[in-house]
């Protein structure tokens, strides 16, 4: 497969209610959808980047730098047999792994599309649907709350995901059990908590949790270890894990017992899959984590959660949980029971409306190998 053209879209879509964690508040889903075409075929990708710094380091203007001036020239022109290799392209190029994540996926469904295989088939994935996870973010009170995940829990989701910062945990955590009783619940804090809350955070204990995602900073695993030896509660690593060889460090030095797993944060889809193959090669859990994405990237989610290895509900959600309308048809569905079917058809498996998509363009650039 030649690469011949790419183009990138800026996406600045509409959330139904804004989502608020202990980083801040999105009212809207900025994102880079990257288009790459070639040998009479497309495919499609999304970088989902903030506008600031916040969950990792990329914006949406570096990443747009990092495309346009590294990872789209030494990609334009390129033949690949398997989108497995396209990852290699950018070895020299450190981090950004967002902007390389966009390429690596269209790339992926690019391939997928010209082999008339579903993107779940290209990687492998047996499942033909995946329970749906819903992470909630910090409401107003603690009622407000509780009737938000009664809602969700109403809805058929298979786990409930809360937010959590200091503050805003024990009280809240507590209201959630006294209401709703013993159903599949976590906690994020997306690294609000130093090492020097680990008391505090023993508290936590009491209210059986699967699992306490991202305590302590994005980058160390060493207080991770630490905190996860005074904890019963497990704790799950997402920010802190950038890669396969990161995971097999938190594992040996006892940072985490299970992994949350974003294509978009590791690369794509081929670094994603081999930091589950290295989590299970461990016996570590893993899931399949969301960046609030459009249909497109919730579509490589779901093809990525069908592998196997994917043993826990993730954050994957119906797209009616984030727009009113998404960027493909059909929007991405939840049955009453909590599942969502992975899509059968070429590639993404659904089709993307570019009406939608110019309607929430910001900026557009093409760039091709002529
Ligand atoms: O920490 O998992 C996170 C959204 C944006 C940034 C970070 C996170 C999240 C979510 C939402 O929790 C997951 C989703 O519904 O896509
Ligand atoms: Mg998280």
């Amino acid at each position: 497969m030649r690469v011949e053209a790419i183009d990138l879209y800026h996406l600045a879509m509409p959330l139904v209610a804004p989502f608020v964690t202990s980083f801040g508040r999105e009212d809207v889903h900025d994102c880079i959808l990257v288009r790459v075409s070639g040998e009479g075929s497309s495919g499609w990708g999304e970088a989902p980047v903030m506008r600031a710094p916040l969950y990792n380091e990329e914006t949406i203007e570096t990443a747009w730098h990092m495309l346009r001036d590294l990872l789209i020239p030494a990609a334009l022109g390129r033949d690949y047999a398997h989108p497995a290799e396209v990852g290699g392209w950018w070895a020299a190029v450190r981090r950004n792994y967002m902007a390389k994540a966009g390429v690596e996926m269209a790339c992926w469904d690019l391939w997928a599309n010209s082999e008339g295989l579903s993107l779940a088939e290209a990687l492998g994935g047996e499942k033909e649907r995946i329970p749906a996870g819903v992470s909630v973010g910090l409401q107003a009170s603690d009622h407000d709350l509780v009737a938000l995940v009664r809602r969700h829990l109403a809805e058929g989701y298979r786990r409930i995901k809360v937010k959590i910062k200091p503050g805003r945990d024990l009280r809240l955590l507590e209201a959630l059990r006294d209401s709703l009783g013993g159903f599949p619940l976590m906690a994020d804090a997306n690294s609000a908590y130093r090492l020097s809350d680990a008391p505090h955070l023993q508290e936590l204990d009491r209210f059986a949790l699967m699992m306490l995602e991202q305590p302590l900073d994005h980058d160390d695993l060493v207080d991770h270890a630490a905190l996860q030896a005074l904890l019963t509660t497990p704790i799950c690593l997402d920010e802190s894990i950038l890669s396969a060889e990161d995971a097999r460090r938190a594992l040996q030095l006892g940072s985490c017992r299970v992994v949350n797993i974003k294509a978009p944060r590791v690369g794509g889809l081929g670094a994603a899959r081999r930091l589950q193959e290295t989590c299970a090669a461990q016996g570590v859990p893993v899931w399949c984590g969301g960046l609030l994405e459009t249909g497109i990237g919730r579509a490589h989610n779901l093809a990525l959660a069908s592998l196997a290895g994917f043993t826990l509900p993730g954050d994957t959600s119906p797209s009616s949980r984030y727009f009113s309308e998404d960027i493909i048809e059909p929007p991405v569905t939840m049955s009453a029971d909590g599942y969502i079917a992975v899509p059968r058809g070429p590639g993404l498996g659904h089709t993307v409306v570019m009406e939608q998509v110019r309607r929430w363009t910001l900026r557009a650039e093409s760039f091709s190998d002529r």
